[in-house]
């Protein structure tokens, strides 16, 4: 964990957000700032703050946190139709919150490329 990181504050139950999904390594929650009319993000418990500080062992998390898009996606009724996954990687891509998360995004049609 990470003292000043707000989605280990998450995590630790310091801040109180509704889970839409948890396991034992990965939890998710709504975005406070929706892009979509579904806007899940998936994080690991683990505090990675970047793509660029994913480790080998990190492997399997981060493996999971798809398995967990996915059915997220199903619950919120979105995996027929479509939906988006991205992941930030710093500032020149739009990253905010140094802890990394997968952007599940959908319920609306989505363009290409993104902005
Ligand atoms: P990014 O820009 O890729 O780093 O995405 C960070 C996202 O995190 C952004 O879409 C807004 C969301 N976010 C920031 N602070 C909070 C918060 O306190 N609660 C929730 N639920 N989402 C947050």
């Amino acid at each position: 964990m990470s003292s000043d990181c707000l989605f280990c504050k998450i995590v630790a139950g310091e801040i109180p957000v509704e889970f839409v999904y948890e396991s034992d390594t990965v939890v998710a929650f709504r975005d406070i700032s929706p892009q979509a009319p579904t806007h899940v993000l998936v994080i690991p418990r683990k505090h990675i703050a970047t793509i660029n500080d994913i480790a080998p062992e990190d492997e399997a998390v981060i493996g999971h946190m798809y398995t967990a898009a996915k059915e997220i996606a199903a619950a919120e009724g979105i995996a027929e139709d479509g939906y988006r996954t991205v992941m930030n990687c710093n500032e020149g891509a739009g990253q905010s919150v140094f802890h990394i998360h997968l952007h599940v995004l959908g319920g609306r049609p989505m363009t290409w490329p993104p902005g």
